[in-house]
């Protein structure tokens, strides 16, 4: 038999695995997301985190792990309607080279319709410390299509990079996840905090939401929320986890 090597055979293979970390809302304590998590369950290596395989990667295997993820979250957010679990939205992560297919917009909102899915219920988490994607065209087109249909769209491991508030005035960005960088320790460093509370402004002024990832403990989530924070994710709450985990994990909050 022949050995699976690439991510694109390993999407064919039902290798790539998605897991679900929950987004909680620092006011409602209320789930209010989960962001995928790829996984390659690989059979002879074990389970591969994405540090393992993202870097090699071709546009091929990147559109095939993005169509994994798409396929695995809209039909868990089936399965959570179905079963009267209110989950608003799923993020996914996406690569900038993706941005550049002048379909991916349209294959993107193919899918949700497919799944009969509202577009608000995808949530596209961008990057910006690879460099600014707003200095190309067909990505602030694709960008602009899935806002304007009704997509949210996640600015990244804020403050890392490069263009980030070009990009929140190019396309409606609705939501910054705080780099896990700036939320380490920020109930007791001082440098940390000055940092989160000029993001958390920021946002505020823009009319924006702010969501603090890697928060990963109970005092790091207390300082973030009596600061004003919309939005939590990290070990604290949970882990990323397997689907029926992650329904486990709403089902006891329910
Ligand atoms: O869980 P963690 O080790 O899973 O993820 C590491 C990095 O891999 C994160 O920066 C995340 O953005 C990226 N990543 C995780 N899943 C995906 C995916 O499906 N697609 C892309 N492009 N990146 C992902
Ligand atoms: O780049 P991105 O923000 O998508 O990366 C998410 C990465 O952070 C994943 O590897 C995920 O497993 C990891 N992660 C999620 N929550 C925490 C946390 O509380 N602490 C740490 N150290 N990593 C986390
Ligand atoms: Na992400
Ligand atoms: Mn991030």
């Amino acid at each position: 038999t022949s050995q699976v090597s690439t991510v694109g055979e390993a999407a064919e293979c039902g290798q790539l695995i998605a897991h679900f970390q929950p987004q909680i809302s620092c006011h409602s304590g209320a789930v209010t997301g989960f962001e995928l998590l790829a996984r390659w369950n690989h059979p002879s290596r074990g389970t591969l985190l994405p540090g393992a395989f993202l870097s090699g990667m071709t546009e091929s295997d990147h559109s095939a792990l993005t169509l994994a993820m798409l396929d695995q979250g809209l039909r868990a957010l089936q399965d959570w309607d179905a079963a009267g679990l209110d989950v608003p939205t799923i993020s996914i992560n996406i690569s900038n080279c993706e941005l550049s297919d002048p379909n991916f917009a349209a294959c993107i909102l193919w899918e949700l319709d497919r799944h009969e899915l509202r577009p608000h219920r995808l949530t596209i988490e961008v990057l910006e410390s690879v460099g600014p994607i707003t200095s190309n065209a067909e990505a602030r087109r694709n960008l602009r299509l899935l806002a304007e249909a009704g997509c949210r769209i996640d600015l990244d491991d804020f403050g890392t990079g490069y263009a980030s508030l070009d990009a929140i005035r190019q396309f409606g960005v609705h939501r910054i996840k705080i780099d896990r960088s700036f939320v380490t320790a920020c109930d007791v460093d001082d440098s940390q905090q000055r940092m989160i509370l000029a993001v958390l402004a920021l946002a505020e002024r823009l009319g924006i939401s702010a969501l603090a990832e890697g928060v990963e403990t109970r005092e790091e989530l207390g300082f973030l929320a009596q600061m004003g924070c919309d939005e939590v994710q990290g070990y604290a709450i949970a882990r990323p986890m397997p689907f029926d985990a992650a329904t486990g994990f709403l089902r006891r909050r329910a």
